[in-house]
């Protein structure tokens, strides 16, 4: 098999599609290759297995691996031409603990080779090499059938991998266009593209959101990004902590139902003091229900939350329709969507964390932002570049050390936090629990604004 007559049955079983596709990085793309179907065609897969072969047979490598699935396949018929045995990273996330994310026998230090399909931002290449890194295999080399990246070798490179690719998209474009396939349009939409994917140019949202406005402009003036959780059980308790900690915070966040001594004088004293200090009310009510239920626990009940919560948290689980329970005919009003919780084991996987952005990128004039959790600052940065532009990424599990609590709460510190993207930290136990509330919501302020500060001014 040639390298064009690969492409140009690729085209014609339908792997190359032209249109609007979302990417697994949260883009925009007007072209789509989908190479899963190719698996199905004994002729393209050997031959594609073949080409790839004699590509990296001057290469170094123990093991084939490929990455699920697709390039699985291929990796298994290459580790056959090849003659080195594969190993293969499992696709479900790994229950924690418990099983080996490698599949297939290996010995430590010896080096693995992963092919994959396509590569466009080298996430998935990345995302694998690190595994088998973690089981103390060595990766330093890709091989891809297709790169329609922007020069991805470079950024690559810098993280210490070389990559191979069979076809490049320049390629694909000039075979298919030789053959009549496709227009010089479409080819000038495709190149466009391409050269500002790594400008990651998403477009800002136009739906308007007063209370993201807010938000954004308070932690601004009152130079603080920083959310104190006071989750105490009792009135004196709350408003002692408050009295000392509310100059320093943009936000305060409650669970209301956790009061003892719950009142309606409780709200009039809180609406007091929010003015007073100047921050935002934040109920982490968490609502979870159909819509019709939603309604009536937002706007009723002894809690009222409707009445003095600007914000509440809400999951996406039941669907959009949760969100028009909540918000129609309700003004002034926002909330976060849990996008990726801070307990150890939560079951928000990255399809699961994609869905939430996208149903609050549609609901942005009620949708202020997202409740995420990331154990390093890369693994909020990843989360952070799906967000939807114009919206927030609020970081719960934070203190001034690393560490989990007795139920899993996992936490991460205020620096990584703010360095991977968060625009606002939650603190609560860090601060409530400290000998002294007041140093420390000063100290979590100062930490915290001292970074963001520096990014605002650079962007
Ligand atoms: P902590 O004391 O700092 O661990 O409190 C964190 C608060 O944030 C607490 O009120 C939780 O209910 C809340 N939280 C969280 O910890 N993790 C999450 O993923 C979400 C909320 Br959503």
């Amino acid at each position: 098999m040639t390298k064009e007559l690969f492409i140009l049955k690729l085209h014609e079983i339908g792997a190359v599609k032209f249109g609007e596709f979302t990417l697994k990085s949260g883009l925009k793309s007007p072209f789509y290759f989908d190479l899963r179907d190719m698996i199905s065609y004994p002729e393209l897969l050997t031959g594609i297995a073949g080409l790839l072969a004699e590509d990296i047979k001057n290469s170094d490598f123990d093991y084939v691996s490929g990455v699920p699935y697709t390039a699985l396949p291929v990796a298994t018929l290459i580790s056959d031409i090849t003659n080195k045995p594969l190993i293969y990273i499992r696709k479900e996330e790994k229950a924690y603990g418990t099983k080996n994310p490698v599949i297939g026998k290996f010995e430590k230090g010896k080096k693995v080779l992963i092919i994959d399909d396509l590569i466009t931002t080298g996430e998935s290449l990345i995302e694998t090499a690190e595994k088998f890194k973690n089981e103390g295999l060595k990766v330093t080399d890709f091989s891809v059938i297709i790169d329609r990246s922007n020069n991805i070798a470079k950024k690559l490179e810098k993280q210490g991998y070389n990559i191979r690719s069979l076809i490049g998209l320049n390629e694909i474009l000039k075979i298919l266009k030789a053959n009549g396939k496709i227009s010089s349009g479409q080819i000038s939409e495709i190149k466009n593209f391409v050269n500002n994917i790594n400008k990651k140019e998403k477009k800002e949202s136009n739906i308007e959101n007063r209370l993201t406005k807010l938000l954004k402009e308070k932690i601004k003036t009152k130079k603080s990004n920083l959310v104190l959780s006071l989750d105490v059980d009792n009135r004196k308790d709350f408003f002692d902590i408050l009295d000392k900690t509310a100059k320093h915070i943009v936000m305060l966040k409650t669970h209301i139902d956790i009061l003892n001594d719950f009142n309606a004088e409780f709200i009039s004293k809180l609406k007091k003091y929010a003015k007073k200090y100047d921050f935002l009310i934040f109920e982490d009510r968490k609502f979870a229900d159909i819509g019709n239920t939603v309604r009536k626990q937002y706007s009723g009940g002894i809690y009222k939350i409707k009445d003095w919560a600007h914000f509440v948290t809400v999951h996406a689980v039941a669907g959009e329709g949760i969100l028009r329970g909540l918000f129609n005919d309700v003004e002034n009003r926002s909330s976060f969507l849990l996008a990726k919780m801070s307990s150890k084991g939560n079951l928000m996987n990255e399809t699961y964390t994609r869905k939430v952005f996208e149903i609050g990128e549609k609901y942005a004039g009620i949708v202020s932002g997202y409740i995420c959790h990331g154990n390093s600052k890369e693994e909020l940065q990843k989360l952070k570049n799906k967000i939807p532009n114009g919206q927030l990424m609020l970081m719960p599990g934070v203190k001034l050390q690393t560490g989990t609590d007795a139920t899993g709460q996992q936490y991460t510190t205020v620096e990584e936090a703010m360095q991977g993207g968060a625009d606002c930290i939650i603190v609560g136990r860090g601060i409530i629990e400290a000998e002294n509330p007041e140093a420390t919501a000063k100290e979590y302020r100062k930490r915290a604004w001292k970074i963001y500060e520096k990014k605002v001014e650079s962007s």
